[in-house]
């Protein structure tokens, strides 16, 4: 007799496509976002790169290059626009969800606090209740901040322990938008994840950030087209890594297999100073003929010293950084004189 045919169960609808995982990244024009939209699409991703829809039609200088690319889909929605980020998870409903997007610069949330908390504390708040309720199962990345931990009188390197005193309106927006990560996380079953990332720069570095400021300058002064840097406070120090490595460390982070927090960092710290000294001998300059100092651009409060300590991400999911402090300073000059 015949073995009866088994019966199995109909088949579920697949979240992921044939063509790979769906991602949303906002954020996606900045420095991070559009590495990030690389790796990702070099994964076979569907990658939704969010833009702010305002009345220009606002900068894509770092994501030009992958906007003909079949698997990358422009989207509108704001962070401050609730129903835009909304109406955006319920249509995709991806599989991540990667938020990048923030008002990122530290002094410019002294003179813009509450806008600063809108976008970095509630448009969190605003992405993670949007997963809840339309598609519990997409995993979220928080893009959290090495300025959470301000100044919190322990001594360095700084782990995922250390007690956090944010020192500007950006960091306690960031740190109240990692507690409401770990909120979703244990309360609502999301998974949520996030990265404590120290500063990490590249040639994709936003100008008014100290590094890519100091590149510039350091090319246009060596053609000829400039004459002085201006610049604030040379005494505090950095943990400077590279962004292409620390993206690689939030895609790690996003495929642990649960939802959890890391720092990413070098382990290294340097003076502003040193950056300085080290990208004007690079082009044979001493910097001390080209540097002077304005007061405005001191901040109300200072973070005077980052170093992280990364053993933990070391240690579970195999990340280290490769690329030391000199030669992330000599790549940005020399991006920049190649490219003035
Ligand atoms: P970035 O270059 O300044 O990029 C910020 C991005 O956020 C831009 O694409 C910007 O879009 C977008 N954005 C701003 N307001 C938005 C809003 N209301 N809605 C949607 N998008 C908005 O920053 P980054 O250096 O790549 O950093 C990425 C993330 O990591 C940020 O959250 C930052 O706070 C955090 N972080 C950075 C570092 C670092 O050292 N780079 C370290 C720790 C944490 P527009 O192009 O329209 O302005
Ligand atoms: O390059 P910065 O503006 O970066 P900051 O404040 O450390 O923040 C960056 O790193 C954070 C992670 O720790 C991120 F969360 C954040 O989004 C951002 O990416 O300033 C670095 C240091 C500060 O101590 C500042 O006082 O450089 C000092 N500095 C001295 N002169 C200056 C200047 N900073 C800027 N931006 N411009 C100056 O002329």
């Amino acid at each position: 007799m015949a073995a009866a045919k088994k019966k199995t169960a109909p088949k579920k609808p697949a979240r992921t496509t044939q063509k790979g995982k769906t991602a949303i990244i906002t954020g996606v024009t900045g420095q991070d976002g559009s590495y990030l939209a690389e790796l990702l699409l070099g994964k076979g991703y569907q990658v939704y790169g969010v833009m702010r829809r305002v009345s220009s039609f606002g900068s894509t200088g770092r994501i030009d290059h992958l906007l003909d690319n079949p698997n990358f889909h422009k989207v509108y929605a704001d962070l401050d626009d609730g129903p835009s980020i909304d109406a955006l998870v319920a249509k995709v409903k991806p599989d991540e969800f990667y938020n990048l997007g923030a008002m990122s610069h530290v002094r410019v949330s002294f003179e813009v606090p509450r806008y600063t908390i809108a976008t970095n504390t509630l448009g969190v708040l605003t992405a993670l209740e949007a997963i809840r309720q339309h598609s519990p199962h997409t995993k979220f990345y928080q893009a959290s901040s090495s300025e959470m931990f301000g100044d919190p009188g322990v001594p360095v390197p700084f782990n995922e322990k250390t007690p956090m005193i944010p020192q500007s309106p950006y960091g306690v927006s960031k740190l109240a938008s990692y507690h409401l990560v770990q909120q979703y996380k244990n309360g609502y079953g999301l998974f949520a994840t996030t990265g404590i990332l120290f500063n990490h720069e590249s040639p994709r570095r936003g100008e008014n950030f100290v590094t890519k400021k100091i590149s510039l300058a350091v090319a246009r002064i060596k053609k000829g087209l400039q004459d002085k840097l201006e610049l604030g406070n040379l005494d505090a120090k950095r943990d400077w890594g590279w962004s292409p490595e620390f993206v690689e460390a939030i895609y790690q982070i996003m495929q642990h297999d649960k939802p959890d927090t890391f720092v990413v960092a070098t382990g290294e710290t340097h003076t502003i100073r040193e950056f300085v000294e080290e990208a004007f001998k690079h082009v044979g300059l001493n910097w001390k003929d080209y540097v002077t100092f304005h007061e405005k651009l001191l901040r109300p409060n200072e973070v005077p010293k980052l170093l992280g300590d990364a053993t933990k991400i070391r240690k579970t999911l195999g990340w280290k950084p490769a690329k030391k402090f000199k030669d992330i300073v000599r790549e940005m000059v020399d991006h920049d004189l190649q490219n003035l």
